[in-house]
């Protein structure tokens, strides 16, 4: 049984949620079950959530951390139901299998909110609300930047790309994988030689990277890495051969693409280690106060909402791209706005 330990911010973190602790009713009570903490993306959401369900600001948070197991998730709700939490989050690890667990919170008239990743149900009245990213789209940016660049290069010739992919079946995995897909079918001389999975975390996607180089050495022109963490293992592995991380990969460099633009990753992207990073917005927790706050006050909200987001590199010969139907603007990074990033 692991002790009940309720953290400064008010919350409990514990898989066995103590049945015994009496919830206190002029707080409102958030059941949050997080994916896990196996990335700077999560950490850094985990904390907005944190920051944001204070008793402060009138909320008792019960935070779970599922440790990437979805059979971890479910029971944790689970908890939440027997608790008669006021509100459930989830942050979904996988988009499948969560239909009896949703109708379980119906049944007990609990609202659940669903966060960042999606929920593939047959009935979306399971859930009231959902806000998260669009990850098809930060792929297309990614990859509409890589277009652009590999045209200001004047590179017309065969690229070959690796894929490092994030948790199978996640939709972040769903969407940037998809994105990358259609834009290898939409460039003749774009082509995908290798892809697995990272599972979102450094080890693996060094352990990916190794595998790859190993299988396909000196053919692989650009690594996609669908998240920060991966690239910091996949640099480790490239620079482990004495290949070098870059953009001219007409001379050997290895381009790499990815996503989160956590500061560790926008720190890697302006130094050039990471050519463009596709931001995959953390900072839930004042956006989901709101919600609830709009909800307790009898108000509505949107069933399904984006959270904003941008693209990021240090390479200015590319200002904008044209991606998902619509124009965005590449921000170029400096040091002072990655110092003033909150997450
Ligand atoms: C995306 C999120 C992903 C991040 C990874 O919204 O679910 O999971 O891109 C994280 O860093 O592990």
């Amino acid at each position: 049984m692991i002790a009940t330990a309720v953290l400064l911010c008010g919350c409990s973190d514990s898989r066995d949620i103590n049945k015994d602790n009496p919830i206190n009713r002029e707080l409102i009570t958030i059941g949050f079950s997080q994916v896990g903490a196996e990335s700077d993306w999560r950490l850094a959401a985990s904390e907005s959530v944190q920051n944001a369900f204070t008793p402060e600001n009138g909320f008792n948070l019960i935070f779970d951390n599922a440790q990437q197991k979805q059979e971890n998730q479910i029971k944790a709700v689970r908890e939440f139901i027997d608790q008669n939490v006021d509100y459930i989050m989830i942050d979904p690890i996988t988009e499948i299998g969560w239909d009896t667990t949703l109708e379980e919170a119906k049944e007990a008239a609990i609202p659940v909110i669903i966060v960042d990743r999606r929920v593939a149900v047959k009935d979306d009245s399971l859930y009231t609300a959902w806000i998260g990213s669009d990850f098809e789209e930060e792929g297309e940016k990614a990859c509409a930047w890589l277009k652009a660049f590999l045209d200001a290069k004047g590179i017309k010739g065969r690229v070959n790309i690796v894929d490092i992919q994030g948790t199978i079946d996640s939709s972040a995995q769903i969407g940037r994988t998809k994105a990358l897909e259609a834009a290898a079918k939409r460039y003749y001389n774009w082509n995908i030689i290798g892809k697995d999975t990272g599972e979102f975390t450094k080890a693996k996607g060094r352990e990916v990277m190794e595998k790859m180089l190993k299988t396909y050495g000196d053919a692989i022109d650009v690594v996609y890495c669908e998240n920060d963490n991966e690239a910091f293992g996949a640099i480790e592995a490239i620079e482990n051969t004495g290949r070098h991380v870059g953009e001219n990969i007409e001379n050997g460099d290895i381009l790499l693409i990815s996503f989160d633009a956590t500061r560790a990753g926008l720190t890697l992207t302006l130094n050039g280690n990471i050519a463009v990073n596709a931001e995959c917005n953390p900072d839930y927790g004042p956006k989901l106060v709101e919600m609830v706050n709009t909800l307790e006050n009898g108000g509505t909200v949107p069933h399904d909402q984006f959270i904003e987001e941008e693209i990021f590199s240090a390479k200015e010969e590319i200002k904008s791209i044209y991606a998902g139907g619509e124009r965005s603007d590449v921000t170029l990074l400096t040091q002072e706005f990655i110092d003033g990033r909150k997450y």
